[in-house]
């Protein structure tokens, strides 16, 4: 066996609650949305039964409006364990916020490594539901986009995309950071941020998880993921012998395609636009690069002109940077504003395979996983130096490098 396939599936093991994965034992003791269908995606490798038990767990906990919350709490988890925790979000034991539509495309990769009809006709509805809610509660913007209403919905928390937007947030005060116990400072959020996201966090929870606040943006890469997910629920649904409703799936994704077209394109890039003052946001970030998952993209080739060239230099450097090259503020070690994450590599591969771009695909995966294993799973790393940062024994890198492996 592979030494590096082992020991990501040990980091598989230790992080098993039982019917679920934390990404983190130390930073992230809970159950996390788009880590789990990340997780799922590698774990169906070991055991298709627990990956189809780590999304049942996180659709267990989908809300009545269809949203399926960004944390599912631990209940043997201390409290001061994580900080906001079940006490802040008073939403019983989940978060109110959501995070990017990555489970379509899980629950069909598990179904395909072991067909299980049940449990595709148990999560479609689910599915369908989730999406629905993206597609009705969260078009702020009356485009035909999914707006997030907070930076940790991205998945992408101190993206510089967001800086624009969160200028207008005045921070909180008065909490305790549980991050820096586990994290160095210079790799996390800096403290503005991070009272800018309480903030925005208890305003949101305060009307009841309804009311667009002071941050309303439309991410390229939340609305790339939802496009493939509808993609992805398409063929769920020829699975299910429902050729009606793949058809509207796929119209749903042509939909988002066309919208992300006419409202984020410029100039060769994806930018994220800001519902607020309906600008587009100008950082180039690692989201924009996510519509490459879209097979029929017509600008994909422009867009890989911005991805091999100097601002991402994919090929050249290690994994997907999260922050544009030769920006000012590119910042190579700290979280969203540089570092390069496994996910958005596993992502964006996919992308360069669907536009045949199979050798450069091929040098990204090999590169992720020869990464991956010399940081023992970091969370994220320097683009340029490969140097690992944040936790280890992370466990959407150690999934993703099993299913790179596989
Ligand atoms: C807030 C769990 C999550 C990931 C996010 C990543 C980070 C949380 C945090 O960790 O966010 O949701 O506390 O910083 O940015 O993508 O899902 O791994």
């Amino acid at each position: 066996m592979d030494v590096t396939w082992g020991r990501a599936a040990a980091v598989l093991e230790d992080n098993w609650l039982g019917s679920s994965t934390v990404p983190s034992r130390s930073l992230y003791p809970h159950q996390w949305s788009w880590d789990s269908a990340f997780i799922a995606i590698g774990l169906r490798h070991l055991s298709p039964s627990r990956a189809r038990r780590e999304l049942l767990t996180l659709f267990s906990a989908q809300w009545r409006d269809g949203r399926v919350p960004h944390i599912l709490f631990n209940p043997d988890t201390p409290p001061e364990a994580y900080f906001p925790g079940p006490d802040f979000w008073r939403a019983r034991r989940t978060s109110g916020l959501i995070q990017p539509p990555v489970h379509a495309r899980a629950v069909l990769a598990v179904h395909e490594a072991e067909p299980d009809h049940t449990f595709l006709a148990t999560l479609y509805p689910k599915l369908r539901a989730w999406h629905e809610y993206l597609r009705t509660h969260r078009d702020a913007g009356g485009r035909g986009l999914a707006a997030i209403v907070h930076p940790w919905e991205s998945g992408m928390d101190n993206s510089p995309a967001w800086d624009e937007p969160l200028a207008r947030v005045t921070p909180s005060a008065g909490f305790v950071r549980r991050d820096l116990q586990h994290g160095a400072a210079a790799d996390r959020p800096s403290d503005d941020d991070y009272g800018r996201y309480v903030r925005l966090a208890a305003d949101y929870r305060d009307s009841g998880y309804q009311d667009f606040g002071d941050f309303v943006v439309e991410d390229p890469g939340f609305n790339a993921i939802l496009a493939d997910a509808e993609l992805a629920l398409a063929e769920i649904a020829v699975e299910l012998g429902l050729p009606a409703a793949a058809a509207t799936h796929r119209e749903a994704a042509a939909r988002v395609e066309k919208a992300m077209q006419e409202a984020l394109w410029d100039n060769g890039f994806f930018f994220a636009r800001d519902v607020r003052t309906g600008e587009r946001t100008r950082a180039h970030t690692c989201a924009g690069l996510l519509p490459l998952l879209l097979p029929d993209l017509a600008v994909a080739p422009a867009l890989l002109a911005t991805a091999t060239g100097p601002r991402f230099r994919l090929g050249r450097v290690h994994g997907v940077p999260s922050h544009d090259l030769t920006a000012a503020d590119f910042d190579a070690g700290r979280y969203w504003r540089g570092p390069s994450w496994a996910n958005v590599g596993w992502l964006v591969r996919q992308g360069l395979q669907r536009h045949g771009e199979h050798a450069l695909a091929a040098r990204l995966g090999d590169d992720l996983v020869e990464t991956a294993s010399r940081t023992e799973f970091a969370e994220y790393v320097d683009p340029l130096t490969g140097a690992g940062h944040g936790a280890r024994s992370f466990g959407w890198t150690a999934a993703l490098t099993l299913d790179l492996l596989a």
